[in-house]
């Protein structure tokens, strides 16, 4: 049989890639030195491969186990690795050395997506997940958090239901990575206390523009405990030094074709390019008082307490200044634990967390196959840990000598007695708040976990009109999705009735469908105080920093208002992103040839904060033909950003149907300045909203 040169390799080993002096040498797991990594071992030229081939049955034994079970749940996930510096003292709140002011902590985040498997695309209508290691001095600290502050259960015994609608339906496979689907609105429609969560992942919430640019939240109640033993209670926030930013729904669904990983890109990128993420970290502190005079529980995960009531109070800030460099060893092998916790922090009684106390344990075994996955580098403390568990699969530690018992005599009589108990060691801190839970055991939900409208109510109320507009929209969408169960949408527009009868007719309407009779509440809702920091809107910075420019060039595209205009994009800390109908560039007016950083059909321009179009007569011509170029400048107006553009590019605006209004420019500094923001009054002109 015929065989290239670079394919046929002798037994004399005489590979191209033959290891030359100072290369590391290929080999097998176990060391022995391999001269042909490109032919297996057979009989004969076009004879059978042998079993004795232990280095292609090697290789392929390994290859067959590359994957490990995916997560159950935020099987997506994109991380890195940084650092949290605690930026003021609270030793009067919390013992934890984390919070000792100046101090640094190595820390790896994993942002992901909840409802899709690990393969799915970043930009579905989706709960983030918001996970935090951070390896203390005294131990790790996991604080595992979503980007949205309450939950849809309150109760841990509920989640496997919960999951089990939202994820694709069983019996069919689909859909992946939604909850636009009968399962999850038909278990939704039966769970009123869900309807808080709902209407924030009916938000843009769900719909981020970066992952560098959400909120995170530990969303249950915890508690700091200071030297003297005083516990406190605490909410943990992270706050995105870029600001809140999301998208909008045509946006996200077309991101999903433009790149599915649009999220993980854009971590990937920001680090690489040096700049880096940060977040504050904030509490905030309350007692027994406080919660006491609530109309919520502050034990139920459904309810958040609004910052007007408790402001939050900077603690620290978080940057993420490196890259993974394997991402399977350290983004998927990382195992988060709600139950990973240092002296100064404890949990609280909220029956949401204590479910999570058992299952997060649980689940890394079945995933990473070991109890020592504590071992893998990625979850490894490092401060010094020992104790005496021993053995298991994948054991890689060799503890020498005798001792694996305590208590145990060893030291004394000369031999290492091993680790010992430390006053100094985590104690959980009894009734020092709140009072002593006892009584007969009791499979009941407390009667103060019953309102569940009133802070729907306040979500809602504390958005501005276009984010109102968002949500009902995306009930109306959802709950259009729902094919078979015909009783659904009037069960859900039933509960929501409870939150706000208008909201619910605009929902029915939208649907259209009539407005059912309302659902009984198990607690009629009370008003709470509308809160602006539960606003996206309320709470974008107007800045492009960190942002991408999309820049549309052709043949006879100004070379020096290109110029101009990149210097212009550059200095406002963004990143100008030229494109161009060929990859290689376009012949600029002075005859020089810029290369482009993108391919227009496949940089369409939802990749992009802001859109510029630099063309000239010609340029403009020729794009006028260009169905791509049209729907470039038609959706950069359409996803409510800034479209500025030279004189020349005018007809190529026409066509794409933008109208004048603020975000509309030239190419000079109001462009820059509309370019940091978004246009949401545009919207009820170009689509309709329920
Ligand atoms: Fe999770 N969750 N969860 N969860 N969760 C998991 O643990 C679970 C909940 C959250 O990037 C699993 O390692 C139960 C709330 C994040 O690796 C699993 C309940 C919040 C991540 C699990 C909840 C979260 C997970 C699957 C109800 C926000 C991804 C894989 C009581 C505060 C961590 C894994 C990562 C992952 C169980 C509810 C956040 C199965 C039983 C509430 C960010 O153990």
């Amino acid at each position: 049989m015929a065989t290239t040169p670079e394919t046929t390799r002798g037994n004399a080993g005489e590979t191209h890639q033959q290891a030359a002096d100072g290369d590391p040498v290929l080999t097998t797991n176990h060391g022995v030195p391999i001269s042909d990594n490109q032919n297996s071992l057979r009989s004969g030229e076009r004879g059978p491969t042998l079993l004795e081939d232990f280095v292609l049955r090697e290789k392929i034994f390994h290859f067959d186990h590359e994957r490990i079970p995916e997560r159950i749940v935020h099987a997506r996930g994109s991380g890195a690795h940084g650092y949290f510096e605690a930026t003021d003292d609270i030793s009067d709140l919390s013992k934890a050395a984390v919070f000792t002011k100046g101090e640094k902590t190595e820390v790896f985040v994993r942002f992901s997506t909840v409802a899709g498997g690990s393969g799915s695309v970043d930009t579905p209508r989706d709960v983030r997940g918001f996970a935090v290691k951070l390896y203390t001095r005294e131990g790790n600290w996991d604080l595992v958090g979503n980007n949205i502050p309450v939950f849809f259960i309150q109760d841990a015994i509920k989640f496997p239901d919960l999951i089990h609608a939202v994820k694709m339906e069983a019996d069919r496979g689909y859909p992946q990575a939604g909850s636009a689907h009968d399962t999850f609105w038909d278990w939704a429609s039966l769970t009123p206390e869900a309807t808080h969560m709902l209407f924030w992942a009916m938000s843009d919430r769900t719909l981020p523009r970066s992952l560098r640019m959400m909120e995170g939240f530990g969303i249950h109640t915890f508690k700091l405990v200071n030297a003297e033993g005083k516990a406190s209670f605490v909410k943990f926030h992270w706050k995105p030094k870029l600001g809140i930013q999301s998208t909008i729904w045509d946006e996200a669904l077309k991101l999903q074709a433009a790149d599915n990983d649009y999220h993980r890109r854009d971590l990937f990128e920001a680090i690489d390019t040096g700049n880096f993420p940060e977040w504050e970290l904030g509490i905030q502190v309350f007692d027994q008082a406080f919660a006491d005079a609530q109309p919520y529980d502050v034990l139920d995960s459904t309810k958040l307490i609004p910052e007007d009531d408790i402001p939050v109070r900077v603690i620290g800030r978080m940057v993420l200044d490196r890259n993974v460099d394997n991402f399977f060893a350290e983004t998927e092998q990382v195992a988060f634990l709600p139950t990973n916790i240092v002296p100064g922090i404890d949990f609280s009684n909220d029956p949401l967390l204590q479910g999570r106390l058992f299952s997060y344990l649980d689940t890394q075994k079945s995933r990473l196959g070991t109890t020592n996955f504590h071992q893998i580098p990625i979850n490894a403390p490092r401060c010094p840990f020992g104790n005496f568990q021993r053995d298991g699969m994948m054991q890689t530690q060799v503890p020498k000598g005798r001792a694996n018992y305590e208590p145990n005599s060893l030291g004394a009589h000369g031999e290492e007695g091993g680790p010992r108990e430390s006053p100094k060691g985590f104690a959980t801190v009894n009734a020092a708040t709140g009072p002593n839970e006892t009584g007969d055991k009791l499979r009941i939900r407390s009667e103060t976990f019953s309102d569940h409208y009133s802070q729907a109510r306040l979500f809602l109320n504390s958005q501005t009109e276009s984010e109102q507009a968002h949500i009902a929209s995306s009930f109306v969408f959802e709950l259009s999705k729902v094919g078979t169960l015909d009783q659904v949408p009037p069960r859900m527009v039933a509960n929501l009735r409870n939150v706000d009868e208008a909201f619910a007719k605009r929902v029915a309407d939208g649907l259209g469908i009539p407005l059912p009779d309302k659902a009984e509440a198990a607690r009629e809702p009370v008003d709470m105080k509308p809160s602006d920091a539960l606003s996206i809107h309320k709470n974008m910075k107007a800045t492009l920093e960190g942002r991408t420019v999309g820049v549309l060039i052709a043949d006879g595209t100004d070379a020096g208002e290109l110029d101009t205009l990149v210097a212009a994009i550059t200095a406002a800390k963004a990143k100008p992103f030229l494109v161009a109908p060929k990859v290689g560039g376009a012949k600029l007016s002075d005859g020089t040839m810029k290369k482009a950083d993108g391919q227009l059909a496949g940089s369409p321009s939802q990749l992009f904060d802001a859109a510029a179009v630099v063309l000239s007569k010609d340029g403009t011509a020729a794009l006028l033909k260009e169905g791509a170029a049209v729907q470039w400048v038609m959706d950069a107006f359409g996803h409510l950003k800034a479209v500025g553009a030279s004189e020349a590019a005018k007809p190529l605006l026409d066509k794409a149907g933008v109208e004048a209004d603020e975000g509309v420019t030239g190419l000079d500094k109001a462009f820059i300045t509309a370019a940091a923001k978004r246009f949401y009054a545009r919207e009820p002109n170009l689509r309709t909203l329920a």
